[in-house]
């Protein structure tokens, strides 16, 4: 795989969040955000909402509000981390094909955290690379659902 090949362009920036209401508030009252998605992530340990604009759709980037469902959540903590304030916990790279791009990227030494993806917002196929193998991002790479508008 050569390097045009890897990301088709950002797909979400995710902001953890210390409550996801508060934040939709903010988002769409003061940003003018709408809320296109929100669903609870079990495995990830979240609560998360997928914003974008009236008159985009989710073929183009979108924030990520991402709330802790529990203590032991990495957002809970993250958020612990950053004196309870909310902040950029990642940025996701949309791929074609998870796997092909995994396996580029462990080429090149980098360290990706699960052996396989996992399933992400709306049924996506997400992996991360350790924030210490990209130069300090939480890095997520993310392969939309097939049939998605992506
Ligand atoms: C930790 N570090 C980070 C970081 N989290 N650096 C940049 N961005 C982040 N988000 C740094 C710490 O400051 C520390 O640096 C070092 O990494 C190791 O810290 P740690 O205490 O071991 O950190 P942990 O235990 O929180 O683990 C970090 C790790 C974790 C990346 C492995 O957050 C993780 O598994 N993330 C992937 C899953 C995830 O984020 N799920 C929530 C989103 P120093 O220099 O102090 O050593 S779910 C999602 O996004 C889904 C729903 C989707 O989009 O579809």
């Amino acid at each position: 795989m050569d390097n045009t090949d890897l990301f088709v362009c950002i797909d979400h920036v995710g902001y953890a969040v210390p409550n996801l209401d508060e934040a939709i508030k903010q988002h769409t009252e003061v940003f003018g955000w709408r809320v296109l998605h929100r669903e609870t992530n079990e495995e990830q340990g979240v609560e998360e909402a997928m914003l974008g604009t009236g008159t985009q759709g989710a073929e183009n980037a979108q924030i990520q509000l991402l709330a802790p469902l529990n203590e032991s959540s990495t957002i809970a903590k993250w958020l612990e981390r950053n004196g309870g304030r909310g902040g950029v916990q990642q940025v996701a790279y949309r791929v074609k094909d998870i796997d092909a791009v995994s396996a580029a990227l462990r080429e090149r030494g980098v360290t990706l955290l699960y052996d396989e993806p996992k399933i992400g917002t709306g049924g996506s196929r997400i992996q991360f690379a350790h924030p210490k193998s990209t130069g300090g991002i939480l890095l997520e790479i993310v392969e939309p659902p097939a049939g998605a508008a992506h």
